[in-house]
């Protein structure tokens, strides 16, 4: 799986990319992540990636040849890339969205600043993505945050693969109250049945507390029916 990045702040990534599973992905040569300087595709002596809005207004616009000549120049040498914006106006991503992209060879993101882009570079973007609903400063941690979802769901990436396929939205549910020793904590008991040894009624008690927690702090995971249950709607 390749990662291509699209930035003018490149020194937002080798950090988060150099830690963790990202890195042992990376050393294993799973996953591959190039970080691309969007001012190396500008033509002018003053290397502008910005300029003032057509009409008026505050702030700069995003230029479209420095982003369009590198999504071009990057994509030539990749069989099938998938271009991604992110930004706030994107389909939310979601684990289903993501799962989606894991299915792709090479995901080339394009990060930016200032208010926003013109709106010229969209025909040449194939998906604009959304990491949710708020507002950042620009689309790196956005991109950050796309690596490190679609990245674990690479085989080989996360040593178990089936606590990937265990954990919170995969089943459509959060994931159950965990615990370790000690058996007791500041008066706190770990709940008897884990103790039990008796494994079908701890799945049971699982799935149960999985439910509970749904419910009670994220109804709109739940089914229709569940959630008018849940709301106490007919
Ligand atoms: C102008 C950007 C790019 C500004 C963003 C994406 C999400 N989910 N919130 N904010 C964003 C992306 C903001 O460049």
């Amino acid at each position: 799986m390749q990662f291509h990045v699209i930035t003018i702040f490149p020194e937002m990534f080798p950090s988060p990319l150099s830690a963790s599973l990202l890195k042992k992905a990376q050393d294993k040569g799973i996953v591959s992540c190039t970080v691309h300087n969007l001012r190396d595709y500008t033509t002018d002596k003053h290397h502008a990636v910005d300029d003032a809005p057509y009409g008026g207004g505050q702030g700069m616009v995003m230029k479209p040849e420095p982003i369009v000549t590198a999504l071009e120049t990057i994509c030539q040498s990749l069989t099938n890339p998938w271009r991604i914006l992110l930004c706030p106006q994107g389909t939310p991503l979601t684990q289903t969205k993501v799962a989606e992209l894991a299915r792709h060879p090479s995901l080339v993101m394009v990060c930016g600043r200032y208010e926003g882009f013109d709106e010229r570079i969209r025909p040449f973007i194939d998906e604009e993505l959304s990491i949710g609903d708020y507002i950042l400063s620009g689309g790196e941690m956005a991109a950050l945050v796309v690596i490190d979802a679609v990245a674990r769901l690479i085989p080989g990436v996360v040593g178990n693969q089936e606590s990937v396929e265990e954990e919170s939205f995969s089943h459509g549910l959060l994931e159950y109250p965990q615990y370790t020793r000690p058996e007791e904590f500041r008066g706190m008991r770990v709940p008897e049945v884990l103790l039990s040894g008796n494994h079908a009624k701890i799945t049971s008690w699982r799935q149960q507390q999985s439910l509970q927690r749904t419910r009670e702090r994220r109804p709109d995971l739940l089914g229709e029916s569940e959630a008018r249950l849940v709301n106490d709607l007919p």
